[in-house]
């Protein structure tokens, strides 16, 4: 039996995505403000951005086996409480089970779906890989990309991860989401602690506090630090800001996104830690990243950055 893109996207939404949509692999028509974006220096250490960037902007290159990418949302929001608010603050996405495992295994059960009807291959990417994942979504008409950089959904917001299962089904294409729902808005770029957002969808990953205290190794920025507003791992500034998500966001009912204990509630803890006790608590959080080295740097500079 050959499965219709509606049977594929009803099996998402029983499998807890809030969105799903299908595109193709077409080349990107945005490789030059990624190429452009690389070579000014914005994406710091993050090489592998360079690395992947043929692969980004002509996914099809990413499997020649795929026809096709099948594109979900996956809601994380969880709100704030006051604890939330202290420092040292941990971005929302961050503060559940790791979504590189919790999104990617209800991904391979869309992929086992697709293979027991039909499909000789279905792959599954979150996060990691070359896939241009805003784009893909952008493309299969999930929303459109803000101000802020981020893939924001009319009637949701921003608050959910992107992943895609690479597949060859011949399935129907969806509509581009082709509308700006920014407006003359101009919060996010308000918002942002540091100034990273240069202009309207232009980040410089050098100043995000996301990527300083996640991706980057080393000291961090003497420059930043008084500006890190009591961020210790990630940052929902440009998030929490928008319109789109005070008005929309809902509460994730994914039982492995619920929130562990804030960061606040013990803020000393990983100074007298061993790595040990760091895997035992947190291997499986998001903060294995950062390591226990990265959160102690990273718990110190909050600290120190927040002005009661
Ligand atoms: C590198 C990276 C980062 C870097 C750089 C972020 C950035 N804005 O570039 C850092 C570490 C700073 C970061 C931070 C965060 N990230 Co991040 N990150 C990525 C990653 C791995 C690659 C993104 C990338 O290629 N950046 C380079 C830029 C140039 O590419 P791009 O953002 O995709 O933008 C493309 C489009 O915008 C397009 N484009 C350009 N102009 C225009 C104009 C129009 C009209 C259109 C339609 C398109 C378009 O061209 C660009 C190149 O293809 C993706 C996962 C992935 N595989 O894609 C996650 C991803 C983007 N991150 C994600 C998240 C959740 C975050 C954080 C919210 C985490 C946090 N709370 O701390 C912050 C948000 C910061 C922000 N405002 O972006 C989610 C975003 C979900 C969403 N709703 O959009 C992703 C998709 C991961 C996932 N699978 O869910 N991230
Ligand atoms: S994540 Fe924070 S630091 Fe980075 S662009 Fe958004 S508001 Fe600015
Ligand atoms: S805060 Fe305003 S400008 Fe920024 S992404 Fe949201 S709607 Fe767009």
């Amino acid at each position: 039996m050959t499965l219709t893109a509606a049977q594929v996207k009803a099996r998402a939404m029983e499998l807890g995505f809030i969105a799903c949509g299908v595109t193709d692999l077409a080349p990107t028509p945005h490789g030059g403000f990624l190429d452009a974006w690389l070579a000014s220096g914005r994406a710091g250490t993050m090489r592998y951005l360079h690395r992947q960037a043929r692969k980004r902007k002509e996914p099809q290159l990413i499997d020649e086996r795929a026809r096709c990418a099948i594109v979900v949302l996956d809601n994380y929001y969880t709100p704030d409480t006051d604890a939330d608010r202290r420092p040292p603050r941990l971005a929302k996405y961050a503060r559940g089970r790791d979504y590189h495992r919790v999104t990617v295994a209800r991904l391979d059960q869309l992929g086992e779906y697709l293979r027991t009807h039909g499909a000789r291959y279905a792959r599954s990417f979150a996060d990691a890989g070359p896939v241009p994942e805003r784009e893909l979504a952008q493309r299969a008409g999930l929303g459109w990309i803000g101000k802020n950089t981020m893939l924001i959904r009319p009637g949701t917001g921003s608050f959910f991860f992107i992943g895609s299962v690479f597949t060859d089904l011949p399935l129907s294409l969806d509509p581009p989401f082709t509308t700006d729902h920014c407006g003359s808005c101009t919060r996010c770029l308000e918002a942002c602690p540091t100034g990273a957002i240069l202009e309207p969808r232009v980040l410089d990953a050098t100043r995000c506090i996301s990527y300083l205290t996640i991706e980057y190794r080393g000291a961090l920025p003497e420059d930043i630090v008084p500006q890190l507003d009591g961020w210790a791992f990630g940052c929902d500034a440009c998030n929490d800001a928008c319109p789109w998500n005070e008005r929309f966001a809902e509460p994730t009912t994914i039982p492995e996104f619920a929130p562990r204990e804030p960061l606040s509630a013990d803020p000393h803890q990983f100074a007298a830690m061993e790595e040990a006790s760091f895997s035992v608590r947190y291997s499986e959080t998001p903060l294995t990243r950062a390591g226990l080295n990265g959160m102690r740097r990273n718990v110190r500079a909050a600290l120190g950055s927040h002005s009661p």
